[in-house]
């Protein structure tokens, strides 16, 4: 609905379209808006049919970032008291596969949560950046640390500690984003690779995201034996008998989520 400053679409095949709609301010993540993200996603995470989920800010800008009117006033104690810690949680708990389709601007939050999906999709015109040096202010919903552990130390340092703005050539190369497409092609590209996803088993799915998310985070040994947990319990669902079966009866598989 155009006067909404959140809209979703769940397809069909289980693919769920998440838009943000603020185009008067650049899709600026203001408090409402953060706090229905929240609430979306823990139905999207709750909901059976759901398997995959594409963030999108629309076909011009994904998001610039927190909405600076909301911190003009604020004192630390307001900004405590806002515990948006919650409104993030939301998304990274969020078990299914998240694909964020980026064109135009993803600076400061919105840079933000495009790194909080599992794939990021970028058209040409995507341009990244953690400018919030430049407001005397810095990331503050997982900026340095995301980056950090993407692109490593010596290129997330220049862009926080600058502010700069890069295109999403340039994150495509130091490994920020999964792949660049046309910008037309940016949405399209994302459904499409969500639709993949949700044909799999979302069992096996689950477990994957849940593994390589916390792998990241964790000593090698550890990460290898959860990583093996995790394989091992996926023989124990249908999903698993149906996907070897449907190999040797030469098939496709229908996966169930059991
Ligand atoms: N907040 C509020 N309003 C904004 C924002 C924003 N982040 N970005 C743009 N707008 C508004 C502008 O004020 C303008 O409003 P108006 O028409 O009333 O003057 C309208 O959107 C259009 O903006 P511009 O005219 O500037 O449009 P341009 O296309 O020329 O420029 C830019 C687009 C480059 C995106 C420019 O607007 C800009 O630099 N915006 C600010 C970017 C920024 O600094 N982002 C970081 C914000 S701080 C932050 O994200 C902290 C994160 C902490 C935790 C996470 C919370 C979500």
């Amino acid at each position: 609905m155009e006067n909404e400053i959140l809209n979703l679409d769940i397809q069909s095949n289980g693919v769920a379209i998440v838009e943000l709609h603020r185009p008067d301010t650049r899709n600026a993540l203001n408090l409402e808006l953060r706090q229905q993200l929240a609430a979306m996603f823990e139905q999207l995470a709750a909901s059976d049919t759901v398997r995959a989920i594409v963030i999108t800010g629309g076909e011009k800008v994904f998001a610039a970032g927190a909405d600076i009117r909301d911190f003009t006033t604020a004192k630390t104690v307001d900004m405590y008291l806002r515990h948006t810690e919650q409104y993030w949680r939301a998304i990274i708990d969020c078990p299914k596969p998240i694909v964020a389709a980026v064109n135009g601007y993803a600076l400061g939050g919105g840079c933000e949560l495009a790194m909080h999906a599992d794939i990021i999709i970028a058209g040409k015109s995507a341009q990244f950046g953690q400018p919030e040096v430049k407001l005397g202010l810095m990331p503050g919903a997982g900026g340095t640390q995301r980056l950090l552990r993407a692109v490593g130390k010596f290129k997330a340092m220049q862009i926080v500690l600058t502010g700069k703005i890069f295109s999403a050539e340039e994150a495509d190369k130091m490994g920020l984003v999964s792949e660049v497409v046309e910008d037309d092609q940016t949405l399209a590209k994302a459904v499409e690779i969500a639709t993949q996803i949700a044909q799999l088993s979302p069992i096996a799915v689950e477990q994957i995201k849940e593994v390589t998310t916390l792998g990241a985070n964790m000593p090698l040994d550890g990460a290898l034996a959860l990583e093996r947990k995790a394989f091992q319990i996926l023989f124990d669902t249908q999903d698993q008998k149906e996907g070897v079966n449907a190999f040797f009866e030469k098939r496709s598989p229908q996966y169930q989520g059991k």
